[in-house]
């Protein structure tokens, strides 16, 4: 196992959290910490469109945005991966109700992989970058919706958090921790 890696089976599925860059995954699709224009960015949004081409960024046009809470798919361009799933989290501090729309963000993510049947997802820690949400914050949040949704019957065989720091990875490890034994 990479020294940087933690793996949990929940009901079946290997749910494995990992420092690293996510466009290096191989996976069935990768989730993309967008913005509601769909209009790239920096962080993972940067890191995507760079490294996958063109290709995804004329189908975000097309496509014209996504709501906050939400996500759209479009295909991978050049990534190891089938599809990117664009989810918007919400801006920390500039909503009433963030809680709900970042793991509705999560949740959406989820909901296309059922709807497309993907076998793998690699997913960013949504909203802790720029739109500033406190990793503490956000990590039992992102964390419970997945584990919650994986509980149900899910085409899902693995689930990849690929974190960009070791302070996050170890905030994200410290809530799994806390998730995995209510569980
Ligand atoms: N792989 C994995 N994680 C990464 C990578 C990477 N290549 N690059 C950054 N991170 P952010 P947000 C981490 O800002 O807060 C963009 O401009 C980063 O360290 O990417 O949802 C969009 O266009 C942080 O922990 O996303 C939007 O406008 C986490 O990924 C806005 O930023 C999320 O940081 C979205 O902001």
């Amino acid at each position: 196992m990479e020294p940087f890696m933690s793996t949990y089976t929940v009901n079946g599925v290997t749910f494995a959290l990992m420092q690293g860059d996510i466009v290096r995954v191989e996976v069935d699709a990768i989730v993309n910490a967008a913005n509601a224009a769909l209009a790239g960015g920096g962080g993972v949004d940067g890191a995507i469109h760079s490294a996958g081409g063109p290709t995804i960024m004329e189908e975000c046009r097309k496509i014209g945005g996504c709501p906050t809470g939400s996500a759209v798919a479009t295909h991978a361009g050049r990534l190891n991966a089938q599809y990117v799933f664009h989810a918007v989290g919400p801006i920390y501090q500039q909503h009433g109700d963030e809680e709900q729309l970042l793991a509705s963000a999560y949740q959406s993510c989820l909901d296309l992989a059922e709807r497309y049947q993907i076998k793998s997802i690699a997913f960013p820690s949504l909203s802790t970058g720029a739109y500033r949400y406190p990793v503490t914050l956000a990590a039992p949040i992102a964390l419970r919706t997945i584990v919650r949704h994986l509980q149900q019957p899910t085409s899902l065989q693995q689930v990849l958090f690929v974190l960009f720091d070791a302070r996050t990875l170890d905030t994200y490890k410290r809530a799994m921790q806390q998730i995995h034994d209510d569980f």
